[in-house]
């Protein structure tokens, strides 16, 4: 990065800074990861000269000889890697790509029914300060007190009193499996289109780590940077071919203008990272790490949503802790362990000041890590939390930054220097 460096040092320090920040934390937010120095260097090129808006062949712009060869690359690895007929991936990210799914089948005013974001939804799927809560009507389902998963009556029976145009499953909170198939049967009974969100799982999904949405779900929608391990994007894609036209046409025009070809190239290149053998291990090994860390933080006497993982996410309520999340998530962060506070289901505080936390190992586990360092991990957070809850945390932030730091020596992250 030389040239960045003379000509906007300032930019350039704090970019080294920030790669600096990322290479010594334990980074346990769900929703990231590292991505290969290959895709990484995708999105830093040439392609983000270019403007294209249309389709490969279909262009409203000449020049695209090189382009419409990539788009088509990144489309053919999608379809191989989920199994689709169909795959769009010019959605700038996930919002963008959700909305794209309302504009292919509702009008304003219709009802879509999607998980509560208190429960692990998204604010796309109907929460009532987005765009998707104030222009469709929304029903939300939520999460059983007794158990804290879905259940699938309760969204059957608020499917038929309100029968939805429009289903969403999936979300950013949620522990356990997606039973897709049987949202698939209510869709299917109230005449609705369900939309699968694997945003946070597509990496599990392509790896076989979490069953796959195909054949259940009309629309699949993701984005590129969780699991999956590529760059900032999304994707939309489809089972059979027969909601590729409306899918297209409300992402451009409907929505979008050209496409972010560098983000694009960038895709290309993690669907094909996706798509080796290593990849499997990986995401199988993510849920194992998981399961690790929910099973020490368990036997530490944290609280666990739904009482563990299945998959890369663990959602823990701090209430028996005696701590908030985000007082919780700031001590940890300043030890080296970076994490999102979070609200759990039926959380009596407010989302800005929640009970919770959530963590996740699709980062650690990038990193080379396994079950050992997730127990350490799990030891560390629970120092950290018990010492924060009893006011007196200074000497074990200070003492558990240093042993972080001796952790992250030995792992060092994809795509850092
Ligand atoms: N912001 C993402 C997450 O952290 O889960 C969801 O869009």
């Amino acid at each position: 990065m030389s040239s960045l460096a003379s000509v906007d040092p300032q930019i350039a320090e704090l970019i080294k800074a920030e790669e600096r920040r990322q290479s010594d934390t334990v980074k346990l937010i769900a929703s990231e990861n590292y991505v290969s120095k290959a895709v990484l260097e995708a999105t830093g090129t040439v392609l983000t000269n270019k403007y294209s808006e249309g389709y490969a062949g279909k262009r409203y712009y000449e020049g695209q000889q090189v382009i419409d060869q990539i788009e088509s690359l990144a489309i053919e690895r999608a379809k191989a890697v989920f199994g689709v007929n169909h795959a769009n991936v010019q959605p700038y990210s996930g919002s963008p790509a959700n909305l794209a799914v309302y504009m292919a089948f509702l009008q304003p005013g219709d009802t879509v029914m999607g998980m509560g974001l208190p429960f692990g939804g998204h604010l796309t799927h109907g929460w009532s300060v987005s765009a998707t809560g104030k222009w469709f009507n929304p029903v939300r389902y939520g999460v059983r007190k007794d158990t804290g998963r879905i259940d699938l009556d309760e969204v059957r029976q608020l499917a038929l009193e309100h029968r939805p145009k429009l289903i969403f499953c999936g979300g950013t909170a949620i522990p356990r499996t997606i039973d897709f198939e049987g949202f698939a049967s209510i869709a299917r009974e109230v005449g609705a289109v369900l939309a699968a969100d694997i945003a946070h799982i597509a990496g599990l999904v392509a790896g076989g780590a979490h069953p796959s949405p195909v054949g259940h779900a009309d629309v699949i929608s993701t984005t590129t940077h969780k699991t999956l391990r590529g760059p900032r994007g999304a994707m939309l894609m489809a089972t059979s071919d027969e909601h590729a036209t409306a899918l297209n046409k409300a992402v451009f025009p409907g929505l979008q203008g050209g496409p972010h070809n560098h983000t694009t190239a960038a895709i290309a290149v993690a669907l094909h990272e996706a798509a080796q053998p290593a990849f499997r291990d990986y995401a199988h090994q993510v849920v194992r790490n998981a399961k690790a860390l929910a099973d020490e933080l368990s036997s530490r006497g944290f609280d666990l949503v739904s009482g563990g993982t299945d998959n890369h996410l663990i959602l823990l309520d701090l209430t028996p802790k005696g701590i908030g999340g985000k007082p919780a998530a700031q001590a940890l962060d300043r030890a080296g362990l970076e994490t999102n506070y979070n609200t759990v289901p039926f959380d009596t505080r407010k989302p800005f000041d929640p009970s919770g936390i959530r963590i996740g190992t699709p980062s650690v586990t990038s990193r080379g890590m396994g079950e050992t360092e997730m127990r350490q991990i799990g030891a560390w957070m629970d120092e950290v939390v018990t010492a924060v809850a009893k006011g007196d945390a200074e000497d074990v932030i200070r003492r558990v930054h240093h042993e972080v730091s001796e952790l992250t020596s030995q792992f060092p992250a994809p795509g850092l220097s």
